[in-house]
């Protein structure tokens, strides 16, 4: 997939930006280690998918640059009135007050610079939210104190991912309290959907690399996605205060091949991933239809009432009813409205 900000990347590309990426994007990619935070590093976790790209981009390209100009700026001015309007360089103090042009330049400027970055924030934002259709889902439940990972389509039934104890930890060189017990597996070069929920209290799913954070919701289900674009080990947190173990709930995510995904579904059990779209994958193409409207009157309306009423248990009640219900009353009007305007057009 291609980054989404290609066209508006030469227009961000300023001298202070472009030097400001070089140096961070040097420093930090020189040695940083993926999948996982890296002692001393003050960069951010380097990203194995599109989205992640584009949030390191907006983050270095785009918000830093104008932070620092912004903050040096402001130190410049401070430093200025010090110097040049104390007491002792400046003792007649000028008597007037307000001046407009000045009044509108610091109030006009400042908007202008939030509708830049606005114009960078909103895509991303945009981009999270259009999930392209699904070729895995993957269900997460938060416990007090662990995560359990569910396969529906692959009728892998839930297992439970612990925090892997120290020694065993150390014994096979893998981080603790960010290795499990067992890792979610998932395949590379996929769309993976993650349904996230909590059985307790709240809890979040959270993966820097991926740059996915969802919050895990007693009764609800919340949605993520991602795409990993290399085979590796992944690791992340719940990232919502949840308990006195909450910082030993770790995530690991393995992303594998395709044949060593199908192998590891195998060995637990369950079936190859059918070919033909399952009623969660109706799911996703109902939850897209907003973007698509030739497909939400086609296949969404009669996908989504299969769901409901044949597959119940699928999606918890009060989640289901309201993805299912979003795209398809916007659809139902447009597909009676449109015989309407042709019926007169005919004669
Ligand atoms: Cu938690």
């Amino acid at each position: 997939m291609k980054s989404r900000f290609q066209g508006m990347r030469t227009l961000a590309a300023g001298a202070a930006a472009g030097a400001m990426t070089a140096f961070w994007g040097a420093a930090a990619f020189a040695n940083d280690l993926i999948g996982q935070p890296t002692p001393g590093g003050i960069d951010l976790q380097p990203g194995v998918t599109p989205l992640r790209h584009d949030a390191i981009f907006f983050h270095n390209a785009v918000l830093l640059p104008i932070i620092t100009a912004i903050t040096l700026f402001v130190l410049g001015l401070l430093v200025w009135v010090i110097v040049r309007y104390n007491k002792r360089a400046n003792p007649v103090p000028a008597r007037w007050s307000h001046n407009t042009p000045i009044e509108v330049i610091w109030t006009l400027v400042p908007v202008l610079i939030l509708v830049f970055i606005a114009i960078f924030s909103f895509k991303l934002l945009f981009a999270y939210h259009d999930m392209p259709k699904p070729d895995l889902t993957v269900k997460a439940t938060g416990y007090q104190w662990y995560w359990g990972y569910e396969y529906p389509d692959q009728e892998v039934s839930e297992f439970v991912s612990n925090i892997l104890p120290e020694e065993e930890a150390r014994a096979r060189g893998v981080p603790f309290r960010l290795a499990a017990t067992e890792p979610m597996v998932v395949p590379v070069n996929t769309n993976v959907r993650v349904l996230v929920t909590g059985a307790d209290v709240i809890h979040a799913f959270a993966v820097p690399s991926f740059g996915v954070i969802t919050d895990a919701i007693p009764g609800r289900v919340n949605e993520t996605w991602f795409r990993a674009e290399r085979v590796g080990t992944y690791y992340g947190n719940c990232r919502e205060l949840c308990g006195v173990d909450h910082a030993f709930m770790p995530i690991e995510v393995r992303v594998v091949s395709r044949a060593d995904f199908n192998a590891w579904v195998a060995r637990k059990g369950g079936k190859p991933p059918a070919p033909t779209p399952t009623t969660l994958n109706a799911i996703g193409n109902a939850g897209g239809a907003a973007n698509t409207p030739p497909n939400a009157a086609a296949a969404g309306q009669p996908a989504s009432a299969v769901t409901s009423a044949n597959n119940p248990a699928a999606a918890p009640p009060q989640g289901a009813p309201a993805a299912a219900a979003t795209p398809s009353s916007p659809a139902a009007p447009a597909a009676t409205t449109q015989p309407a305007p042709s019926a007169p057009a005919a004669h």
